[in-house]
Parts: C-alpha cells; sequence; structure tokens
C-alpha cells in the first residue's frame, strides 16, 4: 500500500492521476459475437511511468509534512490514459463514478471524497477528460497539455495547469527562426491538437514576419510507414534547412527512424518541449548527424531531492504495473515462486541469486541502478517538476479549503468547505487562487485565470565525449519580459549541425544585391524569386529591393546599377585636339583667304583683277572669311550668343560669298549670250561676204564689209553696278531673314539627353526649324543659281576660264553639301558639330581654291600673261 495511513483519525482525499503509461491500444480484432472488452494497451513507456511514480513520490512527501494537510491524508487513484483519447474518457467515468473496474490501475483510500484530476497525458486526451469533468465542476490540474486551445475556460471551465501554454512556445519558436533570418523553413506537426494547433500559431507569427514554409506536414498518429516515406521524400527534397517539428516523441520516433536509414544530415531541427529532451529519440545510434544541433524549448527543469531515491526503490511485486515495469526493463518474466525464496535466501543472507536463475526469469532482486533506464534518469526533470508540482498545488488547494476559518470563509455567508465532504467546485475556488512555493526549488506557483508563465530554457542538442547528445542550455526565453528582452540567446554556445560553428542559412533564393530587383516566381511563395538586374538608367540601392528606381533627368545609373551618377556633358571644347585641329584650319583658312585679298591689292589695277569686279571679289573673300571664322563660333561650350552667331553668321557669310558669286556668274552668262549672239551675226555677216565675193569676181572688187563692232558695251551688257546690285540685295535678304529668325525664334542652348542615356549632349537648337531650313534653303538656292549661270557660261572662253571655276567651286560646294547630310544624321553628339564644321571648312576652302587659286597662280607666277588684250574674250573663229 503505498499511501501510508498511519494515524486512525486522519482524514481521507483522493487525488485522480491519469498518465500515458502506455504508447497504444493493443490491436483487437473487432469480434461482435462476444462481450466487447476494455481493449489494453502495449508499448510500455518508462518516462510516463516515471511521471506516474513522481506522483506517489509527492503524495507520499506531502503525507509526510507536517505543515502541509497536517490532518488529512492523500490517497490516490491512477489511471492509464494509454495515449489514446478513449481510454483517457474511460478512466475519467470510472474516476467519476468510482466504479473500480479498469485495472491494471492503482486505486488507493477508497470511500475518501475525490479530489482533483491529475492529468490526463497530452492535449487531445486533456481536452477530451476536461469536457466530462468540467460539466461536474470537477477539477483538472493537467502537468503536460499545453495546447493553445485549452486556454478557453469558457470551454474549459476547471482545467489548470502547471505547464506554460504553446501560445508562448510557438512564439518563441518564431523569434528564433526570425533571430536567426531563417526565411524558408519546413514543419512537421502532429496528427493531435498539440501539433496542429502549435504550428498553426508559430505560422501565423513567422509568416506575418514574411518568412515562407517550404513543406508543412503531418505525422500519422497510427503506425503509416507510406506516410512516414511520404515525409522523408519531402525533407530530402526540400531547399529548407530548418525543420521545426511540433510533436510528441512517441509520435516522431518512426520518423526519426526513418530519416536515420537515409541518411539524411544538413537539417537544423527545431525542437518543440515534447521531444526536446526526449531520450527514446536522442539514444538513437547515429542520430548526432541528423539531430545534432537540434534548437527546441525545454520547460523548467528541477531537482527533486529524494526522487532517484523512491525511483530505485520501487518494489516490483506492488502493482501490475510496476510488476510490467519490471519485466520490460529487465526484459524478462518475474518469477513468482522464485522471487519468494529467493527473498528468503537473501533474507538468510547466502546471496549468489542470479547463478540460480532460469533463462528469461527474474527475481525482482534485479539492480535499477546497473539498468540506466530513461525511467531513473533524474536530469532532465521537466514535465515530472510539472506533475510534481501539479500534485503540490492540488495538496495547498485542499490545506488552504481544510483551514477555512469558519465565518470568514469564501461562500455563502462567509462559510466553509468540510474537507470530509466538499463539493468539487469548492475546491476550485481554492485552487484557482492558490499561490504557494514549491518545495527544494522555492519557486513561486500562481495561476492567472488558470495558466503559469511562459518561462522556457533554449536547449542545443550538442555531442559530448563519448559521441552522445548533451542537452546544453543555450539562453532563455521569458513571455513576461518586455518584447526585446523576451529572448536571450548566447549564440556563441551553440553548435550546430555537423558540429558546425557558424549558423546555417536556410532561404529559398538569396537575398537581392543592390543593382537587382526581386521578381516573383509565378505560383511560388514570395521568399522565391529571381533577381531581375535594373535596366539602364534604373538603380537599387538596397538589398532585397521590391523595385528599382528611375534615376532623375540629369544622372543616370553606373555600370553596377546601384547608384545614380550624373550624365557625362558633352560638347566639343576648345581644348580638346578635335577642336584644336579645327580652330587651327579654320584660321588657316581665314589667313589664306586674307592673303589672297592682299594678292589682289596689291594687284588691284590689273586687268586680271579688274576683269571681274575687284569689289566682288573682295566681298567674297570677305564672306569667306566670314565663315571660315564662324566656324570656330560652333566649338567650345554653346551659349545663348554662340548659338545665335555661329548659325547666323554662317548662313549670312555663305549668302554673301554666293551672292557675289552669283553676281560674277550672272554675268558671265550675259557675256557668253551675247557674244553667241554676236557669233551668229558675224556667220551671218560671213555668209552675205562670200556671196558678195562671188559675185565680185565675176563683176568688180566690192571692199568687204567691215567686221561686225565687238565693243566692250556690247559684251558687257552688265554693268559692276549692275552686279554689285545683284549682291547686295542677295546678301540682304538673307540679312532681313535672319534678323526675323533671331528676333523671334532665336537659337537657344538645350540639354539633350535623348539621344544617348548616358550623357548630356550641350547642343544649339535652332528654335524653329522651318526658319533654319529656309535660311539654308536660301543659300542653297542662290548655290543653284550661280551654279545654273555658270554653267551656261561655261564655253566662254576668256583667258582665265572664269565661268569654268565658278561651276566647279559650285560642283564641289554641292558634293561636300551632300555629303554632308548623311555624315551629320549619322553621327551623334559632340561629332555632329565636328561633321558640321568640316563642311563648313571643306565648301569654304573648296570655293577658295577653285575661284582664286588660278588667278593667283597667274598673278604670282604668270605676271606676263596678265595682259589687257587676254582679258578679252576669244571668239573661236577670229576675222579673215
Ligand atoms: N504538451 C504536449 C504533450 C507533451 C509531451 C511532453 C509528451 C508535452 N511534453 C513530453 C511526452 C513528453 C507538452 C501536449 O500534447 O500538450
Amino acid at each position: 500500500n503505498l499511501s501510508g495511513y498511519k494515524d486512525v483519525e486522519k482524514k481521507k482525499v483522493v487525488i485522480g492521476g491519469m498518465f500515458p503509461v502506455h504508447n497504444r491500444l493493443a490491436s483487437s480484432d473487432s469480434n461482435t459475437s462476444s462481450v466487447p472488452v476494455s481493449s489494453g494497451c502495449e508499448g510500455f513507456n518508462f518516462r510516463t511511468f516515471r511521471w506516474a511514480q513522481t506522483m506517489l513520490f509527492a503524495i507520499h512527501e506531502i503525507n509526510g509534512k507536517e505543515d502541509l494537510l497536517p490532518n488529512t491524508d492523500l490517497g490516490y487513484v491512477i489511471y492509464d490514459s494509454c495515449f489514446t483519447i478513449s481510454k483517457a474518457v474511460e478512466g475519467t467515468l470510472t474516476y467519476l463514478t468510482g466504479q473500480d473496474e479498469a485495472v491494471p490501475n492503482y486505486r488507493c483510500g477508497d470511500g475518501a471524497p475525490l479530489a482533483a484530476l491529475v492529468g490526463a497525458g497530452g492535449s487531445d486526451l486533456s481536452i477530451a477528460t476536461s469536457r466530462i469533468l468540467g460539466l461536474y465542476y470537477f477539477p483538472q490540474v493537467s502537468y503536460e497539455s499545453s495546447c493553445s486551445v485549452l486556454e478557453s475556460r469558457f470551454q474549459y471551465p476547471t482545467f489548470l495547469r502547471t505547464i506554460p501554454s504553446d501560445e508562448h512556445q510557438s512564439v518563441a519558436m518564431a523569434q528564433l527562426v526570425l533571430h536567426f533570418g531563417w526565411t524558408w523553413v519546413g514543419t512537421i506537426a502532429a496528427d493531435d491538437d498539440y501539433g496542429k494547433y502549435g504550428i498553426k500559431r508559430f505560422r501565423e507569427v513567422v509568416e506575418e514576419a514574411g518568412v515562407c514554409v517550404s513543406f508543412s506536414e503531418t505525422l500519422p498518429k497510427v503506425s503509416s510507414p507510406e506516410d512516414i516515406q511520404h515525409i522523408v521524400q519531402t525533407v530530402i527534397e526540400s531547399t529548407a534547412k530548418i525543420v521545426v517539428v511540433f510533436s510528441s516523441e512517441v509520435d516522431l520516433n518512426p520518423l526519426v527512424e526513418e530519416l536515420l536509414r537515409h541518411n539524411v544530415t544538413n537539417r537544423t531541427w527545431i525542437a518543440s518541449e515534447a521531444w526536446v529532451t526526449s531520450a527514446l529519440i536522442s539514444h538513437h545510434p547515429g542520430v548526432l548527424s541528423l539531430l545534432g544541433g537540434t534548437l527546441g524549448f525545454g520547460i523548467h527543469r528541477a531537482e527533486i531531492p529524494g526522487l532517484q531515491r523512491y525511483l530505485l526503490n520501487i518494489d516490483p511485486y506492488e502493482d501490475p504495473l510496476t510488476e510490467e515495469f519490471w519485466e520490460t526493463a529487465f526484459n524478462c518474466t518475474l518469477d513468482y515462486g522464485k522471487a519468494m525464496q529467493n527473498a528468503r535466501a537473501s533474507a538468510m543472507g547466502t546471496g549468489a541469486v542470479s547463478r540460480i536463475m532460469p533463462e528469461g526469469l527474474c527475481t525482482g532482486q534485479e539492480s535499477l541502478e546497473q539498468l540506466n533506464n530513461t525511467y531513473s534518469d533524474v536530469s532532465q526533470l521537466r514535465i515530472t517538476y510539472s506533475v510534481y508540482k501539479a500534485v503540490y498545488a492540488v495538496a495547498h488547494a485542499l490545506h488552504n479549503l481544510e483551514h477555512c476559518q469558519p465565518g470568514n470563509g469564501p461562500f455563502e455567508k462567509g462559510s466553509c468547505a468540510d474537507i470530509t465532504k466538499f463539493e468539487p467546485w469548492q475546491l476550485m475556488y481554492y485552487l484557482k487562487n492558490l499561490q504557494f512555493d514549491v518545495p527544494h526549488t522555492g519557486e513561486t506557483i500562481f495561476f492567472t485565470d488558470g495558466e503559469v508563465v511562459g518561462l522556457y530554457e533554449i536547449i542545443n542538442w550538442q555531442s559530448n565525449v563519448d559521441d552522445q547528445i548533451s542537452y546544453v542550455h543555450i539562453g532563455y526565453y521569458n513571455s513576461t519580459a518586455p518584447p526585446e528582452e523576451r529572448m536571450i540567446i548566447n549564440n556563441d554556445s551553440i553548435i550546430w549541425n555537423n558540429n558546425m560553428l557558424e549558423v546555417p542559412r536556410s532561404v529559398c533564393s538569396e537575398r537581392c544585391q543592390p543593382g537587382t530587383r526581386m521578381g516573383i516566381r509565378q505560383g511560388e511563395p514570395v521568399c522565391c524569386f529571381d533577381c531581375i538586374p535594373c535596366t539602364d538608367g534604373e538603380i537599387s540601392n538596397t538589398t532585397d529591393a521590391r523595385g528599382c528606381i528611375q534615376c532623375d533627368e540629369d544622372y543616370w545609373s553606373n555600370a553596377n546599377h546601384d547608384a545614380c551618377v550624373p550624365k557625362t556633358i558633352e560638347f566639343l571644347d576648345f581644348g580638346e585636339p578635335l577642336g584644336i585641329t579645327l580652330i587651327v584650319i579654320s584660321a588657316f583658312g581665314a589667313l589664306l583667304t586674307m592673303a589672297v585679298g592682299m594678292v589682289f591689292i596689291m594687284h588691284v589695277g590689273t586687268p586680271l583683277v579688274q576683269a571681274n569686279d575687284p569689289l566682288l571679289s573682295f566681298s567674297l573673300l570677305l564672306g569667306l572669311v566670314v565663315t571660315f571664322l564662324c566656324s570656330i563660333v560652333f566649338l567650345g561650350e554653346p551659349q545663348h550668343w554662340s548659338c545665335m552667331t555661329s548659325q547666323v553668321a554662317l548662313a549670312l557669310g555663305f549668302a554673301l560669298v554666293l551672292s557675289s558669286l552669283i553676281g560674277k556668274a550672272a554675268l558671265l552668262m550675259l557675256r557668253a549670250r551675247a557674244l553667241k549672239a554676236a557669233r551668229g551675226a558675224a556667220k551671218v555677216a560671213k555668209a552675205v561676204a562670200k556671196a558678195a565675193a562671188e559675185q565680185a569676181s565675176d563683176t568688180a572688187v566690192v571692199p568687204p564689209p567691215p567686221p561686225p563692232a565687238t565693243t566692250k558695251n556690247d559684251v558687257d551688257p552688265l554693268r559692276p553696278i549692275h552686279q554689285r546690285v545683284i549682291a547686295v540685295i542677295a546678301t540682304l535678304i538673307q540679312a532681313v531673314a535672319c534678323t526675323v529668325w533671331l528676333i523671334f525664334c532665336p537659337p537657344y542652348p538645350v540639354k539633350n539627353t535623348a539621344v544617348q542615356n548616358i550623357k548630356i549632349i550641350l547642343e544649339c537648337d535652332p528654335g524653329n526649324v522651318i526658319f533654319i531650313c529656309c535660311i539654308f534653303a536660301y543659300d542653297l538656292l542662290l548655290a543653284l543659281l550661280t551654279f545654273i549661270f555658270a554653267f551656261v557660261a561655261r564655253k566662254l572662253e576668256d583667258h582665265f576660264s572664269e565661268a569654268k571655276c565658278v561651276t566647279f567651286s559650285m560642283l564641289v560646294f554641292f558634293i561636300v553639301w551632300i555629303s554632308f547630310v548623311p555624315a551629320y544624321l549619322s553621327t551623334r553628339g559632340k561629332f555632329m558639330v565636328a561633321v558640321q564644321i568640316f563642311a563648313i571648312l571643306a565648301s569654304s576652302f573648296g570655293l577658295l581654291f577653285c575661284i582664286f587659286l588660278p588667278k593667283c597662280y597667274l598673278l604670282l607666277v604668270k605676271p606676263e600673261r596678265n595682259k589687257e588684250e587676254l582679258m578679252k574674250p576669244r571668239p573661236k573663229l577670229r576675222d579673215g
């Protein structure tokens, strides 16, 4: 008899206990032809048996105390819930009705009032039992059921527990995952309320923080190799390196065995409280490679002095459960006959018991100490301590109930309850308003609405010297602390899977570096994405940027696309080689033109200079100087003044040149036509003369008529004044046009960013395209007219082939400007300016050389040919 009723006058109260001492129901063939019997259980669990024994130990301790329930002895009834709801319900009903049928179960203290139920085991069992107990307002104190749904006082009015709610644990796990920056995790949950609600809350918290769940599997409750196989495949195939498991050890064990068979490594497992210190899991051979580095949450651990001795001193013959324990632990059959013999023998001191034992039998004298069994391992008393606290809670409530002062009691009219015949709800009152210190540990226990505070130790599975797993305490979690202090982890003391020291990574996609943005993958979680490089002109300067940012107008992306850099400013500068070259060439051109002018001035009196109206020649040279020099204005950073001057000077310069030329060309053409007419007249005159001569030879000699007078006036119908008027008018038209242009829509400098992304091209905007077109079209028109006039006069052979020179120079002019168009259109940026300058220079040099080179040659090298009579056009037909 485990409870000592030494004192006969002592009152008795019975506490109920329920422990899942077996792991499952024994399978029974469902035969409806006979009376159904309650099925038995199988799979003896040493750990839960220790819990049951701890309850007995606590009751013993309390019964031995003078200050706690001094006048009352506690008895107990303990049921095996077998990890199954049906057994738990069966036990609850048996307990409530007092029909002691369900054996093997302890029952001690018949007839005494029932106090409370300590149990019933896992959350699913407690949910079932507390619904029944709640009907009668019968208190239930759970040591193990941590599921958050049991928080509801509405559904479970009489449920209390000494283990914190999983609400805290789920949040703590989520925080752990976030703490290490894992964004890609897999989850495995037991197929019960514990696993499902635990993982559900974990997912909620974690997903809100942007973590994605790679897979989410459920462990089968009833052994199913296919399901386990499926989960193993999922774990292997997933890229998630972190697996969160919310399950009891019993449900998880088959999976661990299968994973070990598949040699799965390189995962970090996050353990829930139910398996974080499980010997069942951690004692598999070779488990280190699979589960080394596991992190998990354990409830408060305590030392309970005297417990180990109590556990080791268990009497195997006391009860069917202890018998089964003994036989399972020593893998033998207890032999009652031999046992009695041995007892006698050992009492007589003969010893040498085991040598005479037949194979497979045991005596009950075997040493539990040497067995090294989970049962007697008191190094990780967590749930055990919770059981201990639960028993003490009931005892303290009973104590308070017993020591109620009549008149000051909590019930109607200050009445008290009687410990010999109290109602369950009266005990419930005392349990709810309880506060006590746990013996040995000194921890203060009180229930806030049935719950205790969420305090966890964070445990890391590390290998110890003999390659066994040791549970190393690396931090803690306190749900009552301010948010940032809730979790304290010593990162350095963690040893990860494969004995790694750095934190493992678990992400679906690596982070997107600056310069790229996250691109969603259709149909995949948000944590899985592609990093798409930003397009040109767009940047991202953070990791994991959702999108790229467009750079400002004057900025452009750098090569890495992680910063906007100012665009390079481009214009053709004076200082650069191309600029210098162009300046030199144009200056040379201008100087050369002036030199030609000088030569002309020096020979101004000679026929050659006089033949072509010298004033027009000078204006032509002046125009050329202007065009040469204006090309310099095209260089440098465009300014308002330079934009206006360059184009206008060019247009005017050309206008001046071409107007002068048109004057010359018009003169030449008229000369040519006059000459042609004169020649026609001469022919007629000659024919007439010939006929007359023939006649005369017959008759008499008639002097021939004088040749037609070719006076200067006849050949030069256009006087210099006319040419000049033409030139002046032609130039003036252009000047007026340019003035209008400058007044109404003057060219202005612009920043052109459209052509090239990485550059700002500084250039001149013409202000109005139509205007600039008209102005240069006018120049072109002058050139065309000049060409036509000169072409018509090309046959006119004066000594200097003036008409040919002009025709040729116009051809050069056209060729240059025609080839300029495609060249200009196909270049970009500052080279457009260069092309334009080249065209200007080329056409100007063309004009200069074609028109003035032959003349200068004559003037300087062959002055003897510069004679008056040579200046006259040489008619092909000579007189006589
Ligand atoms: N709460 C779990 C069951 C459980 C358990 C354990 C089972 C917990 N701790 C340790 C075996 C060993 C925590 C439940 O179902 O509520």
